[in-house]
Parts: structure tokens; C-alpha cells; sequence
């Protein structure tokens, strides 16, 4: 490395101190923890994005995000060059940048990373990393870090595309990097255009009725919201009403959002006895997460949810429709490569009764640890993979040699059976790739493909719920002395240790008639996460309870007691 550029690290290290005794860890999505304690990291991280934008040769991207946290969270996390996460590869790197105690110890780590990677570092190369972050106050500053981060190194530049959600920018990046252009405008006309090609596509006996293209959203009181108030202008077919749009005065993620309505299983704010029977969706704070939920009745606050296990059902059901029509006996063509295998990937929070229906439905259902990042891997593997987390986080992923098959095929058809059923269902098909973000789960264009196919079917929200029914769950976290004491294995199912906590899950889960119930460390708040499922919710409740203090009693600060 030239003298300048070490110089120039070390003095650009030496404005953002490293806060004593933090640790942190790249985790199930980047950095995150309490804005205050992040300007080393996110700075530090700004140059890892131009080393990781420098040995990849193409643009990369740095987003600024906490996602479903709480405000005064924050975090950073690197798009990698394909639109998709950070290599993995990367991640313990990542890691040790962030936890380097002074400059010199970071510039030291820097030049044996660079060494170790055979990254060209010569003083000539060139990086750009595009920049993005959600409605956060503390946003703007860490963004800043971020920049100088950047232009510590040498050739690198820094593009801020302002406030962007998480997945626009993982699809900017994407682009970038295909020659296609990146911009907002651009991503917003391709997803309503494809939304607009499905709906066109509609069977004409399909009956609906007038309360079919209404969706009320709730925008966590963040970027989604505020994104949406844009697109939902340039629909037609689909009316759009955005609550907690951030404009209001209301907080980011606070008794709002995704999250909390997934897990607390009640309306969020600015919801209530007047939304009885109506469609409803929520976004999270940086709107790569969706779920839906309908309000039963005006007596209480509770809410039947429909969570991203029941999109991942709707969305496998459709394609699995449309491939069987595609594929219908009296083509002209053998079905030679038609035969797409087409494949559903899920983690161990997913609705047992959910993995049944996909099974039943005779697809392949494979299982990984938390966190997008191996669930899209897990996806990629297949012609079509689509992924979900129970929580709304997911997409569907087309193989590069199935869309050219696809485009072949529907040229073909064009030309032998211009209008077919055949040909609709190659249309929908394409449709449906062109709608979906590939890169990564975004709440917006999933939002656009649940519609269309309601639309498609006919169906009401109450219709696609009865798919199958969940199985009564909950979700608690316990906060202990040291989250890393709980390993797991078998895609986080079981715990390996500490020793004796997995027999002590086992013997009060057999107690319960369908119970199942596992315990992992989050990977992005301080707390053991506790899941539990069985045949009643007062089952389950009490199950996910007995757990809870099992693990409070092991590893926490003995609140149960
Ligand atoms: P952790 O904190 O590792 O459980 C949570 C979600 C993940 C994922 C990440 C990233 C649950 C149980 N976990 O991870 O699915 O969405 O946040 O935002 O919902
Ligand atoms: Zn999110």
C-alpha cells in the first residue's frame, strides 16, 4: 500500500474514535445497535464497501438501516455486487474492522485483508458505492461517516441516493451493475408496469367485486409509507390507502409496522373498528418486510394475520398453476425443458401447518437458518426458489436459464398461438419475474404481486387465509448475560448448548399436543429468541412461558425467579 493511503486511513480512522468496550457483529443483517455507539462502524464499514466495490470490479452498495428496531437503533449493511447481501466470505472481516481498537491496529487489518484477498490496491484502481438510507433522525450523520469512510480510500466515490428502502437500493445496485438503468423512476415503472401486465392478463370469467381493489397499508411510520404515496399513483386497477406514513408526527416502528404486527398478533396504530373485514397490510421501517391482516370485529384489538408463510402458499400455488398450464398436453413442443423445478425454502419459524399445505401441494421444501442470506442461497438453487420468513421477508427467485427458456417459449408461442392459454400463462410468468425484486424480499413489489393474484383468483383476503389454518404460536425473547452461550444446529432447531437446555426444551414440549418449540440467539438484538407452536394458543403461550424461564434461569439475569 502507498505511504499516502496509509496516511490517509490513518488519519480519516483517527476522526471516528472506537467506542470503548463496544463489540459488535455483522450479524443476521450488518451492524446494529443504539445510533449513538455506531459512527466507527459505519465509517469503517464505508471503507470495507470500497474494497468490496475494488476486488469485485462493479458498484456495491452501503445502506443505512435498523429495519424493524426501535428509532434510536441504527445500522449499517453492505449490497453486494449481485443486488444480493455481502459475501459471507466477508463477514468475519467485516467484524474484525469494526471491533479494531485504534487506527493503526485497522490499517493493519486493512493491509493483510488486502494481501489475503489479492485485492489490487495500487493506487489506481477505481470503487463506487451507492449509498441509501431509511427515515432514521440519526440517518443523515451516520451517512456522512459513511461517505468519509469512503473517500479514505483512494479512487473511491460515493454516491448518496438520499432516502431509499432497503430493497430499492439492493435493486439499484443490481442494476447498475447489468446496464440497466438505476434509478427510483425506473424502479417504480417497472414494478407497475408488470403489476398493470398482470392484471390485463386476468381471466375474463374471473368474478370480482368492488371491495376487491382496496388495500389499506400501514407504512410503520417509515420509508415504505413514504415510497408508496409515490407508486400508488402510478397504478391503475388497485386502490392504495397508506396510514402511518411518517408525515404524521408518529414514531418509526412504535406500536406500527410488520414486526410488531406479526408478532403481536394486534392492530397497529391508526387501525381500528372502522377497518372491520377490509384488506390491511403493514410494512417494516425500511419496507423489505410485508404481512397482511384483517380485523375480525370491533370488540377488540386483535387481528387475524396473514404472515409470509401464507404469501409464500399464494405465491407457490399461482406459479404452480401457471406451470402446469404452461405445460399442458397438446403442445406442438415436447415438453422437453418445460419441466421447471420449482422449489420452496423456509426457517424453523415457519407455521408448521404452512410446511404441510406446501408439501401437500407436492413441493420441495427445504429448511435454513435464519436470515435472508441463506434462505435467497438456498432459492438460487432451484429454476424457481421462492423464499419466506414467517415474518413477511422474501421473494422469488428465477433461474437465468429458466427466463430465457420462458422468453424462448413465449416467442414461440406468440407466433404459433397468439393468445393461448399457454401463452397467458408465459406472459404471467414473465410478468411475475419482472414484478418481484430478485435481489432481495421488498414489501413493495410483493404488496403488487399478493394483489394481482387476489385479483387474479377472485379472491378475498378471508378466502386466501382459509389456504390452511396456523397452528397457535408465540414468539418471546429473553434477554440474557451472554446471547453467544446458545448454539444450535439442524437449521436452529436444536440446541447444542449449553449442555442440557435442549433435553430440558424437550421434556416440557412432549407435555403440549403438537408442541414445538426451539430457542436460537438473535442476530440482531441482545436476546435468546424462544419460539413455540401447539394445538391451542393457551398451549402455546404456556410453552413458549416454561421455556422462557428455562432460559432465563440458565443464561439470564434470573428475572423469572
Ligand atoms: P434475528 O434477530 O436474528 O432473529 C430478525 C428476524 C430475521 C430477520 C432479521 C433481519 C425473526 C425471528 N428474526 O433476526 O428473520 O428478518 O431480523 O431483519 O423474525
Ligand atoms: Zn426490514
Amino acid at each position: 500500500m502507498k505511504e499516502e493511503q496509509s496516511l490517509l486511513i490513518l488519519q480519516s480512522a483517527s476522526l471516528f474514535a472506537h467506542p470503548e468496550g463496544v463489540k459488535l457483529s455483522y450479524g443476521t443483517a450488518g451492524f446494529r445497535a443504539d445510533a449513538s455507539i455506531l459512527k466507527s462502524t459505519v465509517h469503517r464499514v464505508g471503507m470495507l464497501s470500497a474494497l468490496r466495490s475494488i476486488k469485485t470490479q462493479s458498484v456495491v452498495g452501503l445502506m443505512i438501516t435498523a429495519s424493524h428496531n426501535k428509532v434510536t437503533d441504527n445500522g449499517v449493511k453492505i449490497v453486494d455486487h449481485s443486488g444480493g447481501m455481502l459475501s459471507q466470505e466477508w463477514e468475519p472481516f467485516a467484524d474484525q474492522l469494526a471491533n479494531a481498537e485504534t487506527p493503526e491496529a485497522l490499517l493493519s487489518l486493512i493491509t493483510e485483508f488486502i494481501e489475503k484477498e489479492k485485492i489490487p490496491f495500487d493506487g489506481v484502481q477505481t470503487a463506487e458505492i451507492l449509498l441509501g438510507r431509511d427515515t432514521r433522525p440519526s440517518g443523515e450523520s451516520l451517512l456522512e461517516a459513511a461517505m468519509q469512510g469512503i473517500s479514505s480510500i483512494f479512487g473511491a466515490i460515493a454516491l448518496d441516493l438520499g432516502i431509499l428502502t432497503t430493497p430499492q437500493l439492493h435493486w439499484m445496485v443490481r442494476a447498475r451493475n447489468k446496464g440497466i438503468v438505476a434509478t427510483e423512476p425506473a424502479y417504480f415503472e417497472q414494478i407497475s408496469s408488470s403489476f398493470r401486465c398482470l392484471l390485463d392478463l386476468i381471466p375474463n370469467e374471473t368474478e370480482s367485486n368492488k371491495m376487491d381493489n382496496i388495500v389499506v397499508v400501514d407504512g410503520a411510520d417509515g420509508v415504505g409509507g413514504e415510497k408508496l404515496e409515490v407508486l400508488k399513483n402510478m397504478l391503475t386497477g388497485l386502490v392504495i390507502e397508506v396510514r402511518n406514513t411518517g408525515k404524521g408526527g408518529g414514531l418509526l416502528n412504535d406500536g406500527v409496522g410488520a414486526d410488531y404486527v406479526q408478532k403481536e398478533k394486534v392492530v397497529p396504530r391508526g387501525f381500528g373498528s372502522d377497518d372491520v373485514g377490509i384488506r390491511c397490510a403493514s410494512l417494516d421501517g425500511d419496507a423489505d418486510r410485508i404481512v397482511f391482516f384483517t380485523v375480525p370485529d370491533n370488540s377488540s384489538s386483535r387481528i387475524d394475520l396473514v404472515d409470509g408463510d401464507k404469501i409464500l402458499s399464494l405465491f407457490a400455488l399461482f406459479i404452480k398453476e401457471q406451470l402446469s398450464i404452461l405445460t399442458m398436453e397438446g403442445n406442438e413442443n415436447p415438453k422437453n425443458n418445460s419441466e421447471a423445478r420449482l422449489g420452496v425454502v423456509q426457517t424453523a419459524y415457519a407455521n408448521g401447518a404452512s410446511t404441510d399445505y406446501l408439501k401437500q401441494l407436492g413441493l420441495e421444501v427445504i429448511f435454513t437458518p435464519t436470515g435472508v442470506k441463506h434462505l435467497h442461497e438456498k432459492a438460487a438453487q432451484f429454476d424457481i426458489g421462492i423464499y419466506f420468513e414467517a415474518n413477511g421477508h422474501g421473494t422469488i427467485l428465477f433461474s437465468e436459464s429458466w427466463l430465457s427458456w420462458l422468453e424462448a417459449r413465449n416467442n414461440e408461442l406468440s407466433s404459433v398461438s397468439d393468445g393461448s392459454e399457454q401463452q397467458k400463462a408465459a406472459l404471467r410468468l414473465i410478468s411475475v419475474s419482472k414484478l418481484i425484486n430478485p435481489a432481495v424480499g421488498d414489501a413493495l413489489s410483493c404488496l403488487l404481486l399478493v394483489e394481482a393474484i387476489l385479483q387474479h383468483k377472485g379472491w378475498s383476503i378471508h378466502k386466501w387465509n382459509e389456504l390452511y389454518q396456523d397452528l397457535p404460536s408465540r414468539q418471546l425473547k429473553v434477554k440474557v448475560v451472554d446471547r453467544t452461550a446458545v448454539t444450535t444446529t439442524n437449521a436452529e432447531t436444536i440446541a447444542v448448548s449449553p449442555p442440557g437446555i435442549q433435553e430440558a426444551i424437550d421434556a416440557e414440549t412432549v407435555k403440549y399436543p403438537k408442541g414445538r418449540c426451539f430457542i436460537r440467539p438473535s442476530g440482531t438484538e441482545d436476546v435468546i429468541r424462544v419460539y413455540a407452536e401447539a394445538s391451542t394458543q393457551e398451549a402455546a403461550d404456556s410453552l413458549a412461558d416454561s421455556v422462557a424461564k428455562i432460559v432465563d434461569r440458565s443464561l439470564g439475569f434470573g428475572s423469572s425467579e
